[in-house]
């Protein structure tokens, strides 16, 4: 069955697509596209085409999977400027999301109708492009710079409203009547002069208010910080309104080239594709029945348990949230609360919705009310006791089929379900703080964890909006325990010598928001501090006697003003350095490369002990847990796709050299020097 076919309406011809999932611009579906046109313009008896397609949605993009592969005719560019050539009219019928190279076959038709429903965008930065069909050429002179600016460099689609307002879309039609509404559409335009989107002249604004570019740039500057595709997005908007159409594409495509070739599209391209598959679980049939989820329980109101609470009350799932005292209870749904309404505040939800969720939540005092749950959370304190003791009540109160859940960040998932006679519905959810805003969620597989069980927790993930990756049980999962080297090799660091404003910066160049000592002073350096002051036995210890506990106290290794500005301090330099000659350690001057070397390499050989050891299913998992968890740039495709960039045989060479700083027990990984000795790669 060919994924394009056309029917005839009388005097309009409906192109169809028909290529799921997602009707991406393949070669054959551009081949049957420019076929099909080709056929409109040369029947008399076609006065119009409408263009739409089946399944889910419009044209979602370029096939992705055919990047990297030697292209094949007729390129898209072709085949979306034959459909504006034409001198009938073409509507393009718009449902679903249409995307990148979807996008821009709308802007080359004459017209785009689509339902309430549908969103409209041009997503190529999130795969570190721009478009390459000359969607930033046509969009801006079809809504104008200022307009398109967003739309090509946040790449962020937008709903069909919003399009009708800024010209993008010519009318919404019925959501359940896009076919018949459109062709009604495409016949009241036959017999009128088409407009052509690259004949548009709203591209001005741009050249009357220049200043827009720099405004955007410095308005997004935080955001970009790092990224190439951001910036060629404005420059190609730019030339939208400086060149000609035909000049303008030319630079398009010259920036576009740059970027495809450039090693940020191949990472992004890569995330794209990683954080899909690591949804799926290997040796588990896509389609095992999953246990239905229709009531939660949690387990703690506190920061954890209202953020988990709140994933499932915003999917419309109900949730029973349970305390010890009436106190802390009413603490915690109080502070569920404010979280929606300061929400509602910025406008992402409406007091109607406030209140939807929270009619969803039940607080009680009483583990009865528990009974009835089909899946309990617990996130009580990281206390391997307290967690027994909750399971095994647990295992007395909640019915049977039921999954029982640990948010433990590092305990051990096994021994927890031996605290029940259920060790097949135990397993780990890990949330990560703030748990209603984090995306990445660590799925624990314990030993006996039941196939249906995980299965239902990693549907569930997706229902709750969350990028869930299968653990296995090893201390801190995947990624607390690759966290961990880096936090030993950015203290030894700074007693060598290093100083730890170096440190941070090493990481915040590299592309993290924040390095280790940055983030210790947002989290608290007295987080485990045993508070007594006469107690010195590390520099956290020297620094909280001093009362130095991080932002929170105006002090921590750095000192910070009223509005939270950050300076290094000589006094927090002092202390480190005495502590250090104390411990006998010589200092000396390290380079920035050495810190980069020291702080990333050894994350890389625990990220291959975790695939030695099966603790994650693929490679590409790992990269998805730190770029989600943890703030690792995705323009460099997590650690694993990083390492592989940088060549494996450099990790490993660099880890060689720095053996003796890595101390005599350093876990040095075979797989990684196995794959690094025959040029393999983690991806
Ligand atoms: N190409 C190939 N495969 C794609 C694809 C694409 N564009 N989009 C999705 N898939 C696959 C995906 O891998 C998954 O496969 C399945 O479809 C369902 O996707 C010239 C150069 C459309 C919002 O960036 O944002 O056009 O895992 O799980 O959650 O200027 O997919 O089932 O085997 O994400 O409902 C620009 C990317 C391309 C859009 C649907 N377009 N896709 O989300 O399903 S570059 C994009 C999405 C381009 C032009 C440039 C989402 C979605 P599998 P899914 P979903």
């Amino acid at each position: 069955m060919s994924v394009i076919t056309a029917e005839r309406q009388d005097d309009v011809l409906v192109i169809i697509s028909n290529n799921p999932p997602v009707n991406a611009l393949g070669a054959a579906v551009r081949q049957g596209l420019k076929a099909e046109i080709e056929e409109a313009l040369g029947d008399d008896a076609v006065k119009a085409v409408v263009i739409r397609c089946e399944g889910r949605t419009f044209f979602a993009g370029a096939d992705i999977t055919e990047f990297g592969k030697p292209p094949v005719e007729p390129g898209l560019g072709e085949v979306i400027d034959l459909i504006e050539a034409s001198d009938k009219p073409v509507v393009a019928a718009i449902h679903g999301t249409a995307l990148g190279g979807g996008c821009e076959v709308a802007l080359g038709c004459h017209y785009r109708v689509a339902v309430p429903s549908a969103k409209i965008g041009l997503p190529e930065v999130k795969l570190g492009l721009i478009p390459g069909a000359a969607g930033t050429q046509r969009l801006p002179r079809l809504v104008g710079a200022e307009a398109a600016l967003p739309m090509v460099v946040g790449g962020d689609p937008v709903p069909a409203k919003h399009a009708e307002a800024i010209g993008l879309v010519d009318k919404i039609v019925g959501e359940d009547s896009l076919a018949a509404d459109a062709i009604a559409f495409a016949r009241e335009q036959i017999g009128k002069p088409v407009p052509r989107s690259s004949e548009g002249t709203a591209n001005e604004d741009g050249v009357k208010n220049p200043a827009i570019f720099d405004e955007f740039r410095a308005k997004n500057g935080r955001k970009l910080r790092g990224f190439e595709a951001p910036e060629a997005g404005i420059q190609a908007v730019k030339a939208a309104g400086e060149m000609s159409f035909a000049d303008g594409v030319a630079k398009e495509r010259e920036l576009f080239m740059k970027l495809m070739t450039g090693t940020q599209s191949a990472a992004m391209r890569h995330y794209f594709f990683a954080e899909r598959a690591a949804n799926k679980i290997e040796g588990i049939d896509k389609d095992i029945p999953l246990i239905p989820i229709n009531k939660v329980g949690v387990i703690g109101a506190g920061t954890m348990g209202g953020g988990i609470s709140m994933n499932f009350l915003s999917a419309g799932i109900p949730v029973t949230i349970l305390e010890m005292e009436q106190e802390a209870l009413d603490r915690g749904t109080g502070t569920i609360r404010k979280n929606y309404e300061r929400t509602a505040k910025r406008g992402r939800m409406t007091e109607d919705q406030v209140e939807a969720a929270m009619g969803l939540l039940t607080p009680t005092l009483d583990y009865a009310d528990l009974a009835d749950c089909d899946l309990v959370i617990e996130a009580v304190f990281e206390n391997m006791d307290v967690k027994k003791q909750v399971f095994g009540k647990l295992d007395e109160v909640v019915k049977q089929g039921a999954i029982l859940a640990s948010n433990t960040s590092y305990l051990n998932v096994d021994e927890i379900a031996a605290a029940t006679s259920r060790p097949e519905y135990v397993l780990g959810l890990h949330f990560f703080s703030p748990a209603n805003i984090m995306k990445l969620l660590e799925v624990v597989r314990g030993e006996k964890t039941a196939d249906d069980v995980l299965a239902t927790a990693m549907a569930l993930s997706k229902k709750i909006r969350k990028i869930a990756v299968v653990a296995g049980v090893c201390d801190g999962f995947i990624g607390n325990r690759m966290l961990s080297p880096r936090q030993q090799q950015a203290n030894a660091l700074i007693m060598e010598g290093a100083k730890y404003w170096e440190v941070d910066e090493v990481l915040l160049d590299f592309g993290f928001p924040m390095g280790p000592f940055q983030m210790s002073d947002l989290a608290g350096l007295d987080i485990g501090w045993h508070r007594d002051p006469s107690r010195v036995e590390s520099i956290r210890d020297a620094l909280c006697a001093l009362d130095r506990r991080g932002q929170k106290t105006g002090a921590g290794f750095y000192d910070y003003d009223e509005a939270r500005n950050r300076t290094p301090s000589d006094e927090v330099q002092t202390i480190i350095s005495e502590f250090a000659e104390k411990q006998g350690v010589v200092q000396r001057d390290i380079s920035r490369e050495e810190i980069k070397e020291r702080l990333l390499y050894p994350m890389v050989n625990e990220g291959a002990l975790i695939l030695e050891e099966g603790m994650a299913q693929r490679a590409s998992d790992i990269d998805v847990v730190w770029i989600n968890g943890y703030g690792w740039p995705v323009y460099t495709g997590g650690p694993m796709f990083w390492a592989d960039t940088i060549g494996l045989k450099t990790i490993a060479d660099g880890l060689e050299k720095h053996a003796d700083r890595l101390g005599p027990d350093f876990p040095f990984s075979q797989l990684l020097k196995d794959k690094a000795e025959k040029g393999e790669r983690f991806n």
